[in-house]
Formats: structure tokens, C-alpha cells, sequence
């Protein structure tokens, strides 16, 4: 034992500088690899901006996991290594990490100081411009353009067992496909029918829970023409697994001309709808008020 507090073993070698040099070296190799390389590849890719902005905060995220995943492996391997028996019947054992001041005081700064910076940065990042998930009827992350009068509204509707879309803004047409224009704010509006689905929309970034009685807002901002897959995220009967779309975001021309089309081909239904609402009740406490 040395007098600098377990530094130095027995055998005079340094053992935490060796650990402490092999983690700096694996994370100074395995982060820009995570950020440059793994980062691009991660869900839900790059079809919205808010899509765009899960993908940096998963980026984010792994990139600070990978040190902490590194200090462990690093460790691991490091005393399996250097603490193996090398003369039968002879272990040379490792300085005690349990009862260790020095450890003990680090642990506790740098794990407070990590989960306290990732509720910080998760708080913001759940309130920049919309986020992708739904905020229930009165969002407070409302993103900055949709102050303006350009915000496409689109309702969700979901019941056993399929998605359909409303839209407001044109007659209150109900459609069976869901295409968005191109560079486009969408503000989603997702209810249900009867039990609790869950819109997501995997490319776009957006899931949002469609519960009965309730309007759940989601904002989507759209980039360019993109094919995207809506499923239902949340059991809800035999059929769950057949609740799906293929939706496509298309350019503001092509989007006129099929929102156009779908008023046509809908229009004896749209006659038989009740107005259109932020809810549905087929409640019978409704009916009977
Ligand atoms: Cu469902």
C-alpha cells in the first residue's frame, strides 16, 4: 500500500492513471464516431424538422452514454487484465473501490451533475417548436409560426380499427389517406372514437395518444416529399396490428389537387357527418343531454 491514497499499488503501478488514460482514449475514439457516423443513422431520421430534432437529441444522448458505457467497460477489462492470476494460487488484488472517499465523492458529482443536465436540456427540448408529441388540448410548445393563419389543421380520428383524417379547412371532408403538403406547419388534432389508440406517425416524428372525449394537439413541421408510415402505438383490440397508413408528404400542388379530388369523392359522406368537432361522443351521457 502506498500513502497516496491507493494510487499506487503494491506493485507500484498506477493503476487508476492507466484506467483513467485508456477511458480518455476510448472516448476521445468512440464519440466523434457515435456523433458522425452512428448519429445520422438513428430514428426517426430526418423527415421533419421536429424528426430532425429527435435525431440530434437521440445523437445527443448517446453521445454522453457512450463515456459512462466506456468508464464501465474500460474498467471492467482493466482489473480482469491487470488483477488476473498470474502465479497459480497467487491474486494480486487491486485497490478496495468500496469505502474509497475519493471515488465515492466523484461518483456522486459527476452522476448528479449528468441527470441534472439532461432534465434541464430534455425541459427545453420538449418545448422547441412543437417537439412532435402531443401535448393534450392546450399546448404550451406551440411553435412560432403558428402564429400565423398558414397552419394546416388536420384531425385524426381513431377507432377499432383504422385512422381516418378530417380536415376543417376544407369542408370537413373525411379521408381514409393522409397527404400533407411539402415545407408545411401541421397541427394535428387527434381524438377517438371508442378506445385509447396512439397516432404515430414513425418518419414525421409525431406520436400522439388519440383518446376518447379528448383533443390531443401535435405540430409536425414538413420538409420535403416523403413516404411515412402511420401505426397505432397502442393496443387497442384484436385488429391493432392492421391499424395503418401509408402517408406521403407531396408538393403544395400535388396536395391541392388530391385534397380537391377527396372533397369530391367524399362529398355524399361529408353530408351524413356530424359537424365537425374537437370530439366526438357516441357518449350516451351526451346523447341523452
Ligand atoms: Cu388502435
Amino acid at each position: 500500500m502506498s500513502a497516496h491514497g491507493g494510487t499506487v499499488n503494491m506493485d507500484g503501478t498506477r493503476h487508476w492513471r492507466n484506467v483513467v488514460v485508456l477511458w480518455l482514449i476510448a472516448s476521445v475514439i468512440m464519440v466523434p464516431v457515435v456523433i458522425f457516423l452512428i448519429g445520422p443513422g438513428l430514428p426517426p431520421g430526418n423527415g421533419s424538422v421536429e424528426a430532425s430534432g429527435q435525431t440530434a437529441d437521440n445523437t445527443v444522448l448517446l453521445a454522453l452514454a457512450t463515456p459512462v458505457a466506456l468508464g464501465v467497460l474500460v474498467y471492467l477489462g482493466y482489473v480482469l487484465f491487470a488483477f488476473r492470476e498470474r502465479t497459480p494460487d497467487v491474486v494480486l488484488d487491486g485497490p478496495a473501490i468500496r469505502g474509497n472517499s475519493s471515488v465515492q465523492f466523484w461518483w456522486l458529482i459527476v452522476t448528479t451533475t449528468i441527470v441534472l443536465f439532461l432534465a434541464g436540456y430534455g425541459t427545453v427540448r420538449l418545448l422547441a417548436d412543437g417537439s412532435g408529441g402531443g401535448q393534450g388540448p392546450n399546448p404550451i410548445a406551440v411553435p412560432t409560426a403558428a402564429a400565423g393563419s398558414r397552419t394546416l389543421v388536420v384531425q385524426v380520428i381513431g377507432q377499432q380499427w383504422q385512422f381516418t383524417y378530417r380536415w376543417p379547412g376544407y369542408g370537413g371532408v373525411q379521408t381514409r389517406d393522409l397527404e400533407l403538403p411539402e415545407n408545411s406547419l401541421v397541427q394535428f388534432n387527434v381524438t377517438s372514437l371508442d378506445v385509447i389508440h396512439s397516432f404515430w406517425a414513425y418518419e414525421l416524428g409525431v406520436k400522439a395518444d388519440a383518446n376518447p372525449g379528448v383533443n390531443n394537439v401535435a405540430y409536425v413541421t414538413t420538409k420535403g416529399p416523403l413516404t411515412f408510415q402511420v401505426r397505432c402505438a397502442e393496443l387497442c383490440g384484436v385488429w391493432h396490428g392492421y391499424m395503418f397508413n401509408t402517408g406521403y408528404v407531396v408538393s403544395k400542388a400535388r396536395f391541392a389537387a388530391w385534397i380537391a379530388q377527396q372533397r369530391v369523392r367524399f362529398a355524399p359522406a361529408t353530408k351524413t357527418l356530424p359537424p365537425y368537432s374537437k370530439t366526438y361522443f357516441p357518449n350516451p351521457l351526451r346523447r341523452a343531454g
